[in-house]
């Protein structure tokens, strides 16, 4: 079967594809000498099954159909992505949730400082049912995932958050993962707490407490933390501070979040950057592994994507987020994270997440387009566009985006052990991957992410299980296609000549 998104009609500039190609012809550029072949020293890591996640906004939950065991399309999209997986919820909008126990139940009275840009509006507020969490258990069940939950700390009532992990333990059962408590505590200085008295001290402060005092309602809960932003060092600093907290609430993960790049206005954010490697997802995860190794525990990155608020139209919506979104998923693996949650979900909620509206659709050519879906979302729902905006209303016909090709495509390697590779490209920018399966069989992913260059290689013997590809970096078209049709192979002295165009990634199989 072969998947793809070219359904959607973008009509590409043909003569300017015919124009780059043959200003550099593929024959003169593969002259490249690029080799790969299996490294000799221990395997890098092993990936865990449930390696694939996906992060939506706790907004979600206020529609109890969204995550239900009725939206069949959604189940769909995300059982193709995945047979295992994680959701997480959480977001920006988690701290704007509320408990809404029984129908009659009221709304707390909230205030608090006026959001920067990029946070909810101050007015925001939804309630949480237990009809949407019973839905979500038989969502859950029926696509195979699990989930990792997301109380509310930046509005944090005890009681409340207690009641909530109650009916959501019992509910969800084996299916929670483990609970989270805020979101991005490291910018809360911004507008939920006072920025003078706002660090790690202070967090653990509120953090600790209020997790105990759910632990005590839901005896086997667990928790993941501090999901930070971007400040990662706050991951070593509470692994130095938790040996000599006098009691200890049962954390499982900790984690943090990823976003390569922003705002969606910024020049820096760019397609050309983009396929470059960024060395801080490097520099994260050594902070990461450093607190990780202290308190004996796995890492995960919770919440991440191309560009925050959101994404950006052009970029985090068309072909090369394919590449990135495998890339960086073959990359974490190869750092030893546990997971990661790529985030997005449907207009409404993200827009809300950042702010009211979705600064991408300035960038758009037409502003006024409705468009019901984050720019960088994995999976979208095509929307009835029967309103406008981020408003439309959702139908049940969901799909892979191109973020979500990309996710499709590394999601071969969950379960897998990562073994070194001896690559060298050459001039061309590519990177590759190995993992040997269950099976015994090595498996090795190549992506060839550089816009112009094809890349030729001698490498060891193999099938072709699986191509990536995309009419160009900047057009949505993506195609996950079994097989290798569009790949030149010969018999080389020892292994195989293989071409892989430009902007395309491979899936091998070793004999
Ligand atoms: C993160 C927030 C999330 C936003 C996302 C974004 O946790 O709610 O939707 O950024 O800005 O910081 O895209």
């Amino acid at each position: 079967m072969t998947y793809s998104n070219s359904r959607r009609t973008f009509l590409r500039n043909s003569s300017l594809a015919l124009a780059a190609t043959s200003l550099f012809p593929a024959s003169l550029l593969a002259q490249s000498g690029a080799t790969l072949k299996l490294g000799t020293g221990a395997p890098i890591a092993k990936v865990p099954a449930d390696f694939i996640g996906l992060s939506y906004e706790a907004m979600q939950l206020e529609d109890p159909t969204f995550f239900s065991p009725a939206n069949k399309g959604l189940i769909a999209e995300f059982r193709h992505l995945s047979p295992r997986g994680v959701l997480r919820l959480g977001g920006n909008t988690s701290e704007f949730g509320w408990w809404k126990a029984t129908p009659s139940a009221q709304p707390p009275d909230r205030t608090h400082r006026a959001a920067v840009m990029g946070e909810p509006p101050p007015t925001t507020i939804f309630a949480i049912t237990p009809e949407a969490v019973r839905n979500l258990e038989g969502f859950l069940r029926a696509t195979g995932w699990t989930c990792i939950y997301g109380l509310n700390l930046g509005f944090a009532v005890e009681a409340a958050d207690v009641a909530e992990a109650v009916f959501v333990s019992q509910t969800l059962g084996p299916r929670l993962q483990y609970f989270q408590l805020g979101n991005e505590v490291d910018i809360f200085n911004r507008h939920l707490r006072d920025p003078k008295t706002w660090g790690v001290d202070q967090y653990l402060k509120e953090w600790v407490p209020l997790a105990l005092a759910v632990q005590k309602a839901v005896p086997g809960a667990k928790f993941g933390m501090p999901d930070v932003a971007s400040d990662v060092s706050w991951l070593p600093k509470i692994a130095d501070r938790w040996p000599s907290l006098p009691e200890k609430p049962n954390v499982t993960t900790l984690s943090h979040h990823y976003y390569w790049g922003g705002p969606p206005k910024s020049p820096n954010a760019s397609i050309e950057r983009l396929m470059k490697p960024a060395p801080a997802v490097v520099s994260k995860a050594a902070l990461a592994r450093e607190a990780a190794q202290k308190m004996g525990l796995p890492y995960r990155m919770t919440e991440g994507n191309t560009v925050y608020q959101g994404g950006k139209p052009g970029l985090s919506d068309v072909y090369a987020a394919a590449l990135w979104g495998a890339d960086y998923l073959f990359e974490l693996m190869s750092l030893g994270y546990s997971g990661v949650n790529l985030h997005g979900g449907s207009g409404h909620a993200q827009a809300v997440s950042v702010g009211g509206s979705l600064p991408g659709e300035q960038l758009m050519k037409d502003p006024n387009v409705p468009h019901p879906k984050p720019f960088y979302t994995p999976i979208a729902n095509e929307g009835t566009l029967a309103g406008s905006g981020v408003d439309g209303k959702l139908n049940d016909k969901y799909l892979l985006e191109p973020a979500g090709y990309g996710m499709k495509f590394a999601s071969r390697f969950a379960g897998t052990t990562l073994l070194p590779i001896d690559f060298n490209p050459g001039q061309v920018n590519a990177v590759a991957y190995a993992a040997r399966r269950a099976d015994n069989k090595v498996i090795v992913a190549i992506l060839n992410k550089d816009a112009t260059q094809d890349l030729t290689l001698t490498a060891p013997a193999a099938e072709i299980l699986e191509t990536l590809t995309g009419s160009a970096l900047d057009q949505p078209e993506t195609h996950l296609t079994p097989g290798g049709k569009s790949i030149k192979t010969s018999k080389a002295a020892d292994g195989q000549t293989i071409t892989i165009p430009a902007h395309t990634a491979v899936m091998l199989q070793l004999r």
